[in-house]
């Protein structure tokens, strides 16, 4: 078999590269080392896309390690929350069924704080194999354990992940390249986009990456070299430039052709020996020198995830108590508009935004304000709405969805009670989002102060989620429910029963401000 001989494939764009890379660097480390983390491999909900933009860039630091107390101190932070969230699931749920889930997932997560503490001792490194189909990896992991292992004084456990590329589930992937204290990023060609992408997420969570650019048997020996500084200089800010090296951990068999005396010419077949040594000796150096901060890289990570899940389940509870006092505001200032229509641009100023939703909001989410403050909230959102233009995007979008729907009572106040309904949930969703983003346990009272430039974001972001007609078409046939006659009474949706048609203006009366 005559060796399949690639040409160099990598086209790195180097200058880019090297320039965000320098940018990196003249980021401060922060306080906020780590919290990047798995935040990007963890889907948790809306809420958290918003944490997720808020992280700092995080620089590839290999020369200020972390110490012992700052991981320790990551570690401790995380009790309060725990404490938060097992004081809020236990106050009874909204519904049963919310309320047993998070009390199943409770033990789970405090037991997995108390194992946390006990893995910074941990004196077995664990290094995972990963990379796309077919690289080699699981060669590679074979002979590895075969000619590396035994001659290494640390405790390792060397895993071979499935493959990174097979679309099965990238993330959970990262995961678990990020639950590893050391990645060995196998690689057979150039660095694709995916490959690179998934580089950065490893390296943005500072996991310590040693790339193997495998199948070296496959390039002609003058394009080697060029081919490695190649990659070295596409992962610069990625990858250390001594952490990628060439190796070939099965190298195809050579097909020899000997002229023998007779003339004829004899052909053999020769397999090369692995060539693994560029590899073998970068472990050993990371694993005899930075065993002990590999492992409180690796807890420090996992604290960061570990938080991530803590408040997915905090702010999961507390959407589930959430979301039907929305819907009552909803549905309340829905059926107020639609008694007495006001002109359009009227509808946030008389009360679609009320201000006992803001109050109660808030004390779901933890923010001690007075019902003051609840108003001016509801004001300043009223305020940003309209200088938005919301109101009018939004009955222009429910008008045409009405025909047909509402044909069953009067249409004039028809248009008004859904665009009040619908901007009312739109403020609703608005300030979750918002006090997601705020700190998940309680300040003192008197120390609120809204942020209104990411109340604004808030509302802009939530908006343009809400915009799908499929939403819309779905509210008004809510709409034609609970706002139709109390002749025919709503049938149980998702809003609660109480939320029927016959007190909505009595109970306005008393929740508006
Ligand atoms: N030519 C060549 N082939 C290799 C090398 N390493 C592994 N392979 C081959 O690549 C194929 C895929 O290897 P495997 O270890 O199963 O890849 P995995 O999917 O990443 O686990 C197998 O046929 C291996 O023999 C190498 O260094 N050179
Ligand atoms: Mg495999």
């Amino acid at each position: 078999m005559v060796p399949k001989i690639r040409r160099p494939l990598v086209v790195a764009s180097v200058g880019l590269t090297a320039s965000a890379w320098l940018l990196q660097l003249g980021h401060p480390t922060g306080a906020h080392w780590g919290e990047t983390v798995v935040l990007g491999a963890i889907a948790l909900g809306v809420g958290l896309w918003w944490f997720r933009q808020q992280q700092p860039t995080a620089k590839l630091d290999t020369t200020a390690p972390l110490d012992r107390s700052t991981v320790e101190q990551a570690l401790k932070a995380l009790e309060p929350l725990l404490d938060q969230l097992e004081q809020e699931s236990a106050t009874p749920a909204s519904s049963p069924t919310n309320s047993s889930l998070t009390r199943s997932l409770q033990p789970s997560l405090r037991d997995r704080l108390t194992l946390l503490k006990t893995e910074l001792d941990r004196n077995h490194l664990n290094v995972a194999i990963v990379g796309g189909k077919s690289v080699g990896k699981t060669t590679l992991a074979q002979r590895l354990t075969a000619d590396w292992l035994p001659s290494t004084t640390q405790a390792v456990t060397l895993t071979d992940t499935p493959a990174l590329f097979d679309e099965l589930d990238t993330a959970s992937e990262i995961a678990l390249a990020a639950a590893a204290d050391l990645v060995v990023f196998v690689t057979a060609g150039d660095i694709t986009d995916s490959e690179f992408q998934i580089l950065k997420d490893l390296s943005r969570q500072q996991q310590r990456i040693v790339l193997a650019f495998n199948k070296q048997d496959q390039y002609l020996p003058g394009d080697r070299p060029l081919l490695l500084q190649q990659i070295r200089e596409r992962l610069l800010g990625q990858v250390l430039v001594q952490e990628v090296v060439a190796i070939a951990a099965a190298p195809a068999p050579l097909k020899v052709r000997q002229h023998q005396p007779d003339g004829t010419i004899l052909e053999t077949m020769e397999q090369p020996a692995p060539d693994l040594s560029a590899l073998t000796e970068r472990l050993t150096g990371i694993v005899s020198v930075a065993g002990p901060q590999l492992v409180l890289n690796t807890t420090l990570r996992r604290a960061a995830a570990l938080k991530a899940e803590i408040l997915g389940a905090l702010n999961k509870l507390r959407r589930d108590r959430a979301m039907p006092m929305i819907e009552q505001a909803q549905w309340l200032a829905g059926a107020a508009a639609f008694a007495t229509p006001v002109p359009s641009l009227d509808l946030l100023t008389t009360g679609a935004i009320n201000a006992q939703m803001v109050m109660d909001l808030g004390t779901v989410y933890q923010q001690a304000f007075s019902m003051e403050q609840a108003k001016a909230i509801a004001t300043t959102m009223a305020e940003t709405m309209v200088k938005l233009g919301l109101v009018e995007v939004s009955t222009q979008a429910i008008a045409p969805l009405l025909k047909g729907h509402l044909a069953t009572f009067a249409v004039g106040g028809a248009l008004q009670g859904v665009s009040a309904a619908y901007l009312t949930r739109v403020a609703g969703l608005s300030l979750v989002t918002y006090f997601e983003e705020q700190s998940p346990t309680a300040a003192p009272a008197g120390e609120f102060a809204l942020k209104r430039d990411r109340l604004i974001q808030a509302i802009k972001a939530v908006f343009q989620d809400n915009q799908r007609t499929d939403f819309l078409k779905t509210l008004v046939q809510q709409a034609a429910k609970q706002l139709a006659p109390a002749t025919t009474p709503p049938v149980s949706l998702s809003t609660p029963p109480n939320v029927a048609t016959a007190e909505p203006l009595s109970s306005l009366a008393q929740g508006s401000g």
